[in-house]
């Protein structure tokens, strides 16, 4: 199948991705690059990345037996980010920008159903094809296997950019175990020049930009998603702009993100702040306590029930609740 009939099939989804691409080269390019950050202990607490599953991430068949190549989607988020900014109140809680991203819901949901619909097609129009989804959640290095499709280039804070869609973007892929009649691209040369206003602007001075990683145990993201312990506060969290779940500080400097790099039209989202009611109520009308409050109101049930399906779930009560208080006590 060649790219003419592929997009032909792309056509007929309703996947709103804006790009994608393909490639058969299942080997990680940056594996090495990728270990020695792991033996730098630069991943810190996130063991998952260190332990029996490290060394799956150097080749795709590793994930998927007999895979022979891979189409890399991007799902972009810019467009929700730059209107979900203009509804934070002063001083009051920040979100990272995928949250309002995808309708208010988690982003594994929505953009999983899409892309098996696209498995779907394709294996209704290829005889005998098997392929496997990968968002996340299973040991490849994504931002790589984007790199491999020719989506982009990574960034001095490791994030995967490109030139038309910058990196508010999220890549799922379709794992094949076919070849297709379609040409590798040439990988994305670098576009990041001299700039360093990631590194500049991060808060916790958690990006290396030479090596182009960054510290996870400094990163205001991590510790808001994935460290769910009452621990003691980030030092420097207090610099953030009042993050409480993820943080964009690395992307919204980045110039290959600026608003005018996109055409923004508020209308073109359609009912932005009803699919987003719960952000609304609870992020979005008061300040850091007002919204602390709220949250403590809720039984830990009461939380699961609310924010199941939106990627505020991630942290659980207890986790969340810990972020407000880093801030509100650094703010003291
Ligand atoms: C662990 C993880 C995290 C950790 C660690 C992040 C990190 N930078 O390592 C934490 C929790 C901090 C995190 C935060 C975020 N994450 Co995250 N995360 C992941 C996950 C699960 C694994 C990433 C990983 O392996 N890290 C290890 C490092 C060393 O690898 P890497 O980040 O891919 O970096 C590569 C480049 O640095 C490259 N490289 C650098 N220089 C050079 C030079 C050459 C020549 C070459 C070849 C390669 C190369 O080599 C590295 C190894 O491949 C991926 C999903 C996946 N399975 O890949 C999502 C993923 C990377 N995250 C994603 C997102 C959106 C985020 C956040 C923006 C969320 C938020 N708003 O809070 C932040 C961004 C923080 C940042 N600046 O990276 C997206 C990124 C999309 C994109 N456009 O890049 C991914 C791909 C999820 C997805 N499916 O879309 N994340």
């Amino acid at each position: 199948m060649n790219t003419t009939e592929i997009q032909e099939i792309l056509d007929s989804c309703s996947s709103p991705h804006v790009d994608w691409g393909y490639t058969d080269v299942t080997e990680a390019q940056s594996f090495d690059h990728f270990d020695e950050w792991l033996k730098l202990g630069k991943h810190g607490g996130l063991k998952y990345l260190s332990d029996h599953r490290k060394d799956l991430r150097d080749d795709l068949s590793s994930v998927f037996p007999n895979c022979q190549s891979a189409l890399v989607f991007l799902f972009s988020y810019a467009e929700q980010k730059h209107i979900s900014d203009d509804y934070v109140v002063e001083k009051g809680p920040k979100l990272s920008g995928y949250v309002t991203g995808f309708d208010g819901k988690d982003y594994h949901f929505v953009i999983g159903s899409y892309l098996e619909e696209i498995a779907e097609k394709l294996s209704a129009n290829i005889a005998g094809l098997g392929t496997k989804l990968t968002l996340d959640i299973h040991p490849v290095l994504e931002r790589d296997l984007a790199y491999r499709a020719g989506l982009g280039w990574f960034g001095k804070n490791s994030m995967l950019i490109g030139k038309a869609h910058g990196s508010y973007t999220l890549i799922g892929s379709i794992l094949l175990d076919q070849k297709l009649e379609i040409e590798n691209v040439p990988f994305e040369v670098d576009h990041c020049g001299r700039c360093k206003a990631c590194a500049e602007a991060c808060p916790t001075l958690a990006i290396d930009p030479e090596t182009r990683t960054i510290e996870a145990n400094k990163c205001i993201s991590n510790y808001t998603i994935e460290t769910f312990k009452d621990v003691a506060p980030l030092e420097n969290h207090q610099n953030s702009n009042g993050e409480v779940f993820g943080c964009d500080i690395c992307q919204e400097v980045c110039p290959w993100n600026k608003k005018q790099c996109f055409d923004i039209d508020p209308m073109k989202i359609e009912n932005f702040e009803e699919k987003n009611s719960l952000i609304m109520e609870y992020f979005y009308q008061g300040s850091m306590e007002d919204s602390y409050l709220k949250f403590e109101k809720l039984s830990n049930r009461g939380f699961k029930d609310t924010f199941k399906f939106t990627p505020i779930a991630r942290t659980g009560k207890k986790g969340l609740l810990k972020n407000f208080r880093s801030l509100m006590s650094a703010s003291q």
